[in-house]
């Protein structure tokens, strides 16, 4: 693998998968395999899960690791071709990321979507612009778009609880939540991609209005009733986004799409999911989040396990 920005980089996500699970049970068994390479974390947004599971993942196989806070400590960077720079932005994006190439073997980088201009946010401009200056092999710590290292986690996650069955006999829902927010699209494009690629049988529930982009709804079944949709679930995943026609708005923060253990019951005992960070009493209710069915702390476990497994895929090539 020379980049892990989309599940399209994966030639196979079982093996990935069983990579992850070998690590989880034997952490440090690679633990040579990164010496003397340097991997750098970029953060233009906050992070905990990502930055510290991603930190682990990279010192079990040996890597230094640095981390940069660009939003707050470092320059304000350029991204348009040509301009003459005489307002607020410092360097071009073709010198930092350069500079950076030269210091790191693999970069990491976050980068949310700004949410005002929908053509520029899936454009992917300032990633793409990054991967092609940088000339390193990029993970994505959460792309304007995408989460891929969340969906590895979340497929590790449900396969754990599944053990061999057959994806298709699996039923895996992603359920809008209320915010007060505009948050990305992101989580929830990249689980859609990689629950249909992992062949589960899979259905998003949302309000009207907050129908997802159609290349990342393709091949997935939409059921606007949300209490239907749960119908014989096994897994639940709790996400809130913003919306994608009306992009970037929020269009309602109709409470009664909060999950509760009331909905629970018309499911088959589903596990619940989500990627975290979540509000309380608004995405998800206390009783879900402290009870039995929740499986968000495994699935923040899991991170770690899955990160390393595609660091080693990518540190082979180097
Ligand atoms: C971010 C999002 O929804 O994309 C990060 C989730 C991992 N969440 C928030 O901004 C609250
Ligand atoms: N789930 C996740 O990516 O969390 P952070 O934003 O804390 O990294």
């Amino acid at each position: 693998m020379k980049d892990f920005i989309s599940v399209n980089d994966v030639p196979d996500i079982n093996n990935l998968v069983q990579d992850a699970l070998h690590y989880k049970n034997n952490p440090m068994v690679d633990k040579n395999l990164g010496y003397a390479k340097t991997i750098g974390l970029i953060f233009l947004n906050p992070s905990l899960r990502t930055r510290l599971s991603t930190q682990k993942a990279a010192m079990q196989l040996g890597m230094n690791v640095m981390v940069m806070n660009m939003d707050k400590e470092g320059w304000s960077l350029e991204t348009q071709e040509g301009v003459v720079m005489d307002h607020n932005t410092v360097e071009h994006i073709k010198e930092a990321a350069g500079v950076m190439g030269k210091y790191c073997d693999i970069i990491g980088i976050r980068s949310f979507p700004k949410l005002i201009d929908r053509e520029e946010d899936y454009s992917e401009d300032f990633f793409l612009k990054f991967k092609k200056y940088a000339g390193v092999p990029i993970v994505s710590l959460e792309s304007a778009t995408r989460h891929p290292l969340q969906s590895l986690a979340d497929i590790i996650t449900i396969s754990e609880q599944t053990q061999h069955k057959d994806p298709k006999k699996v039923k895996v829902v992603l359920t809008w939540a209320p915010h007060i927010k505009p948050l990305p699209q992101a989580v929830a494009n990249s689980f859609s991609e990689w629950a249909v690629k992992a062949g589960f049988d899979f259905t998003i529930t949302h309000p009207k209005g907050y129908e997802l982009a159609p290349v990342f709804a393709k091949n997935a079944h939409v059921e606007h009733d949300q209490q239907k949709a749960l119908e014989g679930a096994d897994f639940i995943y709790v996400k809130n986004w913003s919306s994608y026609n009306d992009y970037g708005k929020v269009l309602t923060a109709d409470s009664n799409w909060m999950l509760t253990d009331m909905k629970i019951k018309n499911t088959n005992q589903a596990k619940v999911m989500h990627c975290l960070p979540v509000r309380r009493g608004i995405e998800l209710s206390d009783e879900i989040l402290d009870g039995p069915n929740s499986l968000v702390l495994q699935q923040a476990e899991n991170r770690v396990w899955g990160c390393q497994a595609v660091l080693k895929n990518i540190l082979k090539t180097l």
